[in-house]
């Protein structure tokens, strides 16, 4: 008989779907709560439905669904679920140029992903998939948006959006483009616009949200959210200002993380927004002070914050009063001060900030050094190249001259208290999280404008504020919410007196700052989630998604955690325990994937090649899963031969070429082969808990290579080597779920566990007597008499075996004072030390 003929190939085109359509019928990945089993919530970030899963997607959400069936084995009751974040601009877009309805766009492009989601052979509970578009989801976006503004967590601020004068509209940041920030339609320059607009205060929580005590995060996140946070310890102190003809104008208060330098701040600067500038600007400085507040709105604060370029200014010509050296000082603006930051005025130190040094340079300004160098010498204003660092003692500062360096934060703080000019002050560069997007495709805001009671809630029984269908697409960027002719008019729920609906739309974070919670009961009415379902799945055990979203969505949503834990509606302090993060896959050039440069890897090709359990085994072996690396189509060859290989030794291991002896076979075989069964089952464990997908592939691709020898040498049919099949199997499933399935199917082990799929069966027991190497003694001598005995492992190498030696104590002792020349190695039984 031919080899082909006695075992069935691999081909996974075959087993695949079958096994899918099978687990799907049998509810094999359905979730429910099980007050008596212990709970793993697995969550990865849902995808946008932009229409195509690639392989970034699979590149994330497989290893991090093998992990989840891992825990599963491991005896936990585990929630994988999977959803849409199906709001946002592309589906705007869509609607716009190819005249298709953002719903329809969106809609279509999920069924697709969801075809192609369940080629992963996965376990998603699909019954929990949650779509943040779906009325049913928006509806409780909306509710938690109430709960903000009835629990003073939400308010309304005027704040610029970019605008463009000439079609009339505000403009997302995308339709900012070049440069010098044109409009993307009509290449007019962008200005800045006011608009009223709603705020979430998470700036109230900037202090909690750099806790990290109840979280195992990456380090690397923590430091991006920490420095995103950016907490910057010092004072605010007040200015008095006057204009040019000695009126007293508004106080000016600036923030400072240096009060220590007071005394040298010889100008003020504001922002050019700043609502001081109208006041102190002096006729003969108007139009200057006019042209560049215009130029200064057209710049991103990115642009504005670069260090690099030349310092510009206007000089208002009003003044403003140092409060403690009582002198005069100049006010200014200039670009380099953010309105968006501290209070958007700035005193200036030229002598010890090299921002404000190079500003006085250039405009020909005092500077003066009130603190001294580390070494305590003081520089020369007229000689100095740039900013001095300020490390040593306080000078020329009237009273408090001569403090040292370390009392001088609080010194000043207690005298600028006392004089009643200023305070100790934190400042975060955390900002309030301005929700308010002037586009159509999001959850309305469920706000009522009314003339007479101003804006109210819309009441809970009346959610969700519907998104109408019946809009139409103007290419104008203004909301087609604004202008539908009639949705916005409704009467005010207080007065029953006429009012109009706010026509924004929140953010789509507000979407994705909850889905963890809907996909605990997606089909859930009272509520945004079933309380039961809450108290046992939450919180979130392991997250798993892309570094890129360390700042925003990962920030609001612990935001979100806490303002509803304090608002009631959640409990405990985060909603996610363990984060770990993928790396990016780059294409086989190394450069990043695009479709520009041709190097796109389709998964779905992928699948229909080699089939999803060689691409769920390459996606984890090729790098470690944190770091990522370049795709390799001849690395993904060896994925499939490894499986095939697999196949073949399970279900043919003797090949018709050597006798099976079963427990016949030599001792030492089969020993060999269950301490390397152990020892893969130890270090596989081991790297499931800590992420080390590639490393989990190799130790079974060896274990392969172990069961090929035994089973040359007699051992396949004996106890060991049923043993290492089950166990084999075991670990694979989660890795290649359908041919580990279909393998344990095949050797009757369905049968033997009951007719109970693998995926169910329990983890394989490390068994660490098994997987202890057998011991020899080393025997170590120093010139040839023997100073030790050491009991080391029969596999030892030479380079371990002379290192062993040479620390052990006869060795150590007897070569005290003297020079090892030369160390001879009798593998498995000697070393000789040679020293004089
Ligand atoms: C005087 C001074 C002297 C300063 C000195 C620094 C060194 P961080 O650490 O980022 O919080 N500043 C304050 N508000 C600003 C704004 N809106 N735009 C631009 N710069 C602003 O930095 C705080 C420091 O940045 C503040 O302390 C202020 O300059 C400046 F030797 O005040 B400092
Ligand atoms: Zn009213």
């Amino acid at each position: 008989m031919s080899d082909s003929e006695r075992t069935p190939q691999y081909h996974p085109s075959e087993i695949e779907p079958k096994w899918q359509e099978r687990w799907e019928a049998e509810g094999l990945y359905r979730s429910t709560v099980q007050d008596d089993k212990p709970k793993h919530y697995a969550l990865t970030m849902l995808p946008y439905p932009s229409g195509n899963l690639h392989i970034g997607h699979w590149y994330a959400i497989t290893p991090s669904d093998a992990r989840a069936r891992y825990q599963r084995m491991r005896g936990y009751n585990v929630l994988f679920p999977m959803g849409f974040d199906a709001f946002g601009l592309p589906a705007e877009n869509a609607a716009i140029q190819n005249n298709i309805h953002p719903r329809e766009w969106t809609y279509q492009n999920i069924e697709e992903m969801r075809r192609q989601l369940k080629t992963m052979g996965a376990m998603f509970d699909w019954e929990r998939e949650a779509i943040s578009a779906d009325p049913s989801y928006y509806r409780w976006t909306q509710w938690f948006f109430l709960q903000f503004f009835h629990g003073d967590l939400a308010y309304r601020k005027h704040s610029a959006v970019d605008w463009c004068p000439s079609c009339n509209t505000t403009l997302a940041r995308e339709q900012v483009v070049g440069e010098d920030r044109v409009c993307e339609r009509c290449g007019t320059p962008v200005t800045k616009k006011d608009l009223e607009q709603w705020f979430f205060r998470t700036t109230r929580y900037a202090e909690e949200l750099l806790d990290y005590s109840a979280v195992e995060w990456p380090e690397r996140v923590r430091t991006l959210q920490t420095n995103w946070i950016g907490r910057s310890e010092g004072a605010r102190i007040r200015f008095a200002t006057e204009t040019v003809e000695g009126a007293a104008g508004p106080e000016v208060e600036v923030f400072t993380t240096r009060p220590d330098t007071l005394w040298g701040a010889t100008f003020l600067v504001l922002a050019p927004e700043h609502p001081a500038v109208k006041t102190l600007t002096s006729d003969a400085q108007r139009e200057a002070v006019a042209a560049y507040v215009e130029q200064a709105s057209r710049q991103t604060d990115i642009q504005r914050e670069a260090a690099d370029t030349e310092k510009s200014g206007v000089a208002t010509g009003g003044f403003a009063v140092n409060p403690a050296t009582g002198e005069r000082v100049p006010v200014w603006i200039a670009d380099y001060v953010l309105m968006t930051y501290g209070t958007g005025a700035i005193m200036a130190v030229p002598a010890h900030d090299q921002r404000d040094f190079e500003f006085a340079r250039r405009f020909d300004l005092e500077i003066r050094p009130v603190v001294a160098a580390e070494d305590g010498s003081v520089a020369d204003p007229a000689k100095m190249e740039a900013a001095v660092p300020a490390r040593g003692e306080m000078v020329d500062s009237g009273e408090l001259s001569g403090t040292p360096p370390e009392e001088a934060m609080g010194k000043v703080v207690a005298w600028l208290e006392a004089k009643g000019v200023g305070e100790g002050n934190v400042n975060y560069r955390l900002r309030d999280w301005l929700v308010s997007r002037q586009r159509y495709w999001g959850a309305p805001i469920p706000i009522i404008h009314c003339p007479q009671c101003g804006p109210v809630g819309v009441p809970e029984e009346d959610l969700p504020v519907d998104l109408p269908d019946d809009v139409e697409w103007k290419p104008t960027g203004e909301s087609p919410l604004k202008l539908h002719p009639t949705w916005k008019d409704v009467p005010c729920p207080k007065c029953g007196g006429e009012a109009v609906r706010d026509t924004d739309t929140m953010d789509t974070f507000m979407d994705s700052s909850w889905y963890h919670l809907r996909y605990l009961s997606p089909g859930y009415d009272e509520g945004p989630f079933d309380p039961k379902e809450y108290a046992y799945w939450m919180p979130v055990d392991t997250y798993t998604g892309g570094i890129e979203h360390a700042t925003m969505h990962l920030i609001y949503t612990r935001f979100f955690h806490k303002a509803c834990r304090d608002l009631g509606v959640t409990q405990g302090d985060e909603p996610m325990k363990k984060l770990r993060n993928q790396g990016m896959i780059l294409g086989e050039d190394s450069e990043k994937m695009s479709k520009r440069r041709g190097n796109v890897v389709a998964p779905d090709e992928l699948v229909s090649q080699y089939g999803t359990d060689t691409v769920r085994a390459y996606l984890m072996f090729f790098a470690r899963w944190e770091q990522g690396a370049p795709w390799s189509y001849a690395g993904i060859e060896g994925a499939f031969r490894w499986l095939r290989r697999v196949w073949h030794l399970v279900l043919d291991p003797v090949h018709g070429e050597v006798e099976a002896k079963g427990n016949d076979a030599p001792q030492d075989v089969r020993r060999s082969l269950r301490r390397k069964l152990h020892q893969t089952i130890d270090q596989v464990t081991r790297e499931f808990e800590d992420f080390q997908f590639n490393t989990i592939v190799s130790a079974l691709m060896e274990l392969a290579n172990e069961m090929s020898s035994a089973s040359q040498a007699g051992a396949a049919g004996s106890d060991e080597w049923e043993e290492t099949v089950s166990a084999y199997l075991r670990m694979l499933a989660p890795v290649a779920p359908h041919a580990a399935e279909e393998l344990w199917h095949r050797v009757g082990l369905t049968e033997a566990a009951g007719g109970e799929s693998v995926h169910v069966q329990a983890w394989p027991e490390f068994d660490a007597e098994a997987a202890k190497e057998d011991e020899i003694t080393l025997v170590v001598q120093v010139n040839g008499k023997v100073r030790d005995r050491l009991e080391v492992a029969a596999g030892i190498s030479k380079e371990e075996a002379e290192a062993a030696a040479l620390a052990s104590e006869g060795a150590v002792k007897f070569t005290e004072g003297k020079t090892v020349r030369k160390v001879i190695v009798v593998p498995g039984k000697l070393v000789n030390i040679v020293a004089n």
